[in-house]
């Protein structure tokens, strides 16, 4: 399985990946998980936002068991975030089936679309549309950096993009959803574990800072005369590593656009992407108000205009104890301690969670990197999470 994945939308320079939504290399990995499906006999289908699903079981039945990740990418990201789940997902399957075990619920292998957001600048954007969080107005104004709206991406991959919007009868039918995520840290590294249990998302939010400047010969403007907008956004990134570092919350500016982004020109306009998160609400507002005060105090200063606009929220998502335990349980059946952490990484489980029972397996990441082609999972830790999936989804969906 892996080996077919593995070669998608690799970058050969970099060995990153550049898995984006609706793209060739989207449609490439989704004719690999509709092969997986097919191959294992399973019902294949695409739901009405483009998410893939593949069922054991009557699909219309209700209270079926899910699982299953994503397989897009960050820009080149790693080989695990995302795919790890889905792999994962068919390998336990197969396990089970090797297990000789009984079926009492449906069971399905889901792939989410456009997880990462990094076509359109949203996030878990299959998921949120499904669960109601996205609406389809909001949906249709989804742009990327060429101008192509999420529609037409769509229809160019050849869906039909009339159909997206809230699927609740959908996931009215699922009375359990459990993601398999490569860790996106190190804390089952310092603990010296395989496997563990998410305890909860952090929320998580992206803002986009607008420095208005003025555009200005770069030779013969001087210093005092200039409003230069890439000074004040200057300020505003070690302002916002500052806040975070008083506050024990994150906060990146990874993304920037400049206008008109010549080297002998004073920028008019600089654009920079915020992503923040913080353990608790509290902090995390905290967080953003300061970077946002001394960006607006650099502004004045430098004679430019900051506006910020928030452009995605996730708030934090807590999950579900009953369904937590229950993994805690199945997993810790020989006495192991299962240890369960926190993350700052968002999912589609974390979005699912407003109206699913939802869960998720973290497997080691020994050096704690992600979003980066440096990623990893060790193989024997790949194979104890696929067998604690197994185990999760034999406790969970089978007599
Ligand atoms: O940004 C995130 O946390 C997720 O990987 N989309
Ligand atoms: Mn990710
Ligand atoms: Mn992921
Ligand atoms: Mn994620």
């Amino acid at each position: 399985m892996w080996r077919e994945l593995a070669p998608i939308g690799r970058n050969a320079g970099s060995g990153g990946y550049r898995r984006y939504a609706w793209t060739a290399a989207d449609a490439d990995c989704r004719e690999w998980f509709k092969a997986q499906a097919l191959s294992r006999g399973l019902t294949y289908e695409t739901d009405r936002n483009g998410n893939q699903w593949a069922w054991l079981g009557d699909p219309l039945a209700g209270d079926a068991v899910v699982t299953g990740s994503h397989l897009d990418s960050v820009p080149d990201g790693g080989a695990f975030d995302g795919p790890l789940g889905v792999v994962s997902s068919f390998a336990a399957l197969d396990e089970l089936r090797r297990r000789g075990v009984e079926f009492s619920r449906p069971l399905a292998i889901s792939n989410f679309g456009d997880e990462e957001g990094a076509r359109f600048g949203l996030a878990c954007v299959g998921s949120r549309l499904a669960a109601g969080q996205l609406t389809v107005d909001k949906a249709h104004q989804l742009r990327d950096g060429d101008g192509i709206s999420l529609p037409q991406a769509m229809e160019k991959a050849g869906y039909d993009p009339g159909t997206i919007g809230a699927d609740p009868e959908r996931l009215a039918r699922i009375g359990a959803f459990v993601e398999l995520h490569v860790e996106q840290g190190r804390a089952l590294d310092l603990s010296g574990d395989a496997v563990g249990i998410a305890s909860a998302i952090w929320p998580h939010g992206r803002w986009r800072y607008d420095f208005h400047g003025e555009a200005n010969h770069a030779g013969t403007t001087r210093l005092v005369d200039r409003r230069d907008p890439m000074l004040t956004y200057a300020g505003t990134v070690l302002a916002a590593r500052r806040e975070a570092e008083l506050a024990g919350a994150v906060a990146t500016f990874g993304k920037i656009s400049v206008e008109p982004n010549g080297v002998n020109a004073i920028p008019s306009l600089v654009r920079g992407w915020l992503d923040s998160r913080a353990a608790d609400q509290a902090t995390l507002d905290t967080v953003i108000a300061g970077i946002e005060q001394a960006a607006k105090e650099r502004g004045e200063r430098d004679g430019v205009d900051v506006r910020v606009t928030r452009e995605s929220f996730t708030p934090v998502v807590e999950f579900e104890h009953a369904l937590r335990d229950e993994l805690a349980k199945i997993l810790g059946k020989d006495g192991a301690d299962v240890p369960v952490l926190g993350t700052g990484a968002g999912h589609d489980a974390g979005i699912l969670s407003s109206s699913v029972p939802t869960a998720m397996l973290f497997v080691r990441n020994p050096t704690g990197v992600s979003h980066s082609p440096a990623e990893t999972a060790g193989e024997d830790d790949c194979v104890a999470g696929v067998g604690a999936l197994a185990d999760v989804l034999e406790g969970l969906a089978c007599r």
